[in-house]
């Protein structure tokens, strides 16, 4: 049953996704044509580059968020048949989770600054080229020596997605309320679906102003940076969307009043505490191969990114004159308020906080290397394994502490997919 939609969506990783269809067509009058979910708002949508748009941001990830909604709803359905339309509605609400996802990165890119994001530039650094490039004479700051020299070129003939990215990050946020009416107006949940999804992009969009405003006190004097604040933060631009926001939807789906799932709730809040905290871990040692923040470029795309981005960052040309950026996350020169600093800010001595004092929040590339010594000198990658250790036996306990099995199910499945995860 879920199989279905399972392979639909890993087979179409890589490939053209709006060629997918539902498997399970439902028997709905006002259905469309053609459903993944993902491309509903397709009529609605103004031509190209909002396709591109989509194409380029929606799909791609784990869709381990969009997947939680059709296995909590296939385990609470677990004993009764599921008919196609159900099934259907259930892929829906997966995919809108994942439109929301997609809306927030687009966001969150922005105001982080980061680079790549699932293999790719950010969308909003993503450069249009419209004809070719004047190579001109010799430097391009920031770049490795090639043999032979370097280049420089003419800015004018390239453009960015630039900040035309926060209208589409808008733009994939109203398109999931556009979904959510169209599939859900005649159901007796309704105001429940659309309650929850404004309450939940509220809850984001307050953690996401946290985490910035967190940032500016950080930057006056690191010490600020605490673990009760940081849990604060994680809760509200995480946790929420990403763990509660899936069940919620499948319980709405199967009839279930939310006020009954309050442990639930609690024990999914936790788990995306700890799932922020492995995204912060991994922004400094995952392996930028693994969760896709090096980017082999098409050789044609070379120069205007080179343009782009050398820089502010450093950049490697290969033989082959592909484009590598080296380049894992921006958590240290963003100057925030990460789970590594925090442990980092009560594990120090003397001379290690001086180091940090110095050397946080800037770009420079010796300053974020001089910081990654200290959390490597205070052993923050085995204070991290123990972390995880701890949580998942403490997140165990509390799941088998649920007195329905269904729940604990649903709640095991969720922390299966990102346990020990590494991207
Ligand atoms: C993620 O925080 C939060 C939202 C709402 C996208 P983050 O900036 O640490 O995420 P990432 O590491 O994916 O940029
Ligand atoms: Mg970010
Ligand atoms: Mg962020
Ligand atoms: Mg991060």
């Amino acid at each position: 049953m879920m199989g279905g939609f399972r392979e639909l969506v890993l087979d179409g990783m890589g490939r053209n996704f709006s060629r997918l269809r539902c498997p399970r067509r439902p028997v709905v009058s006002d259905s469309p044509a053609s459903l993944d979910g993902y491309r509903d708002a397709h009529e609605s949508s103004v031509g190209e580059q909002d396709e591109h748009m989509l194409d380029y941001n929606v799909p791609g990830g784990k869709l381990n968020r969009g997947l939680s909604v059709i296995d909590s709803y296939m385990l609470l359905r677990e004993g009764t048949k599921v008919d196609d339309e159900d099934f259907y509605l259930a892929c829906v609400l997966g995919w809108c989770v994942e439109w929301l996802q997609a809306s927030a990165l687009v966001l969150d890119d922005i105001t982080d600054n980061a680079y790549t994001r699932r293999d790719h530039l950010c969308w909003y650094r993503l450069p249009t080229v419209r004809s070719s490039f004047l190579i001109t004479t010799t430097s391009v700051r920031g770049l490795s020596p090639l043999s032979g020299g370097s280049l420089n070129f003419s800015a004018s003939n390239a453009c960015q997605v630039g900040l035309s990215a926060i209208n589409d990050g808008v733009l994939l946020k109203c398109h999931v309320q556009a979904i959510i009416k169209r599939y859900f107006k005649k159901k007796f949940y309704f105001l429940d679906l659309m309650e929850l999804w404004n309450e939940i992009g509220l809850q984001t969009a307050m953690g996401q102003m946290l985490d910035l405003i967190t940032t500016h006190t950080g930057a006056k004097d690191l010490v600020r940076y605490r673990i009760q604040g940081y849990r604060r933060i994680v809760k509200y631009k995480t946790s929420y969307y990403s763990f509660y926001l899936p069940v919620a939807c499948a319980l709405l789906l199967n009839g279930a009043k939310l006020s009954d799932y309050i442990e639930l709730k609690n024990i999914l809040i936790e788990m995306g505490v700890y799932f922020q905290i492995q995204d912060d871990y991994l922004d400094c040692f995952g392996n930028p191969e693994v969760i896709g923040k090096v980017q082999k470029i098409d050789p044609s795309l070379v120069l205007p990114i080179v343009m782009l981005m050398a820089s502010v960052r450093p950049i490697e040309l290969t033989q082959n004159c592909c484009l590598l950026v080296m380049q894992v996350g921006t958590d240290i020169e963003d100057y925030k308020c990460s789970w590594l600093i925090v442990q980092a800010m009560e594990l120090a001595n003397e001379n290690e906080m001086k180091i940090l004092y110095e050397n946080y929040g800037k770009s420079d590339p010796e300053c974020v290397a001089a910081v990654k010594n200290v959390y490597k000198e205070l052993d923050l990658q085995d204070i991290f394994l123990e972390y995880e250790f701890r949580v998942y036996k403490h997140l165990v306990s509390a799941i088998a502490a649920e007195p329905d099995r269904t729940i604990q199910e649903i709640l095991k499945s969720f922390l299966m997919k990102v346990y020990r995860r590494k991207k």
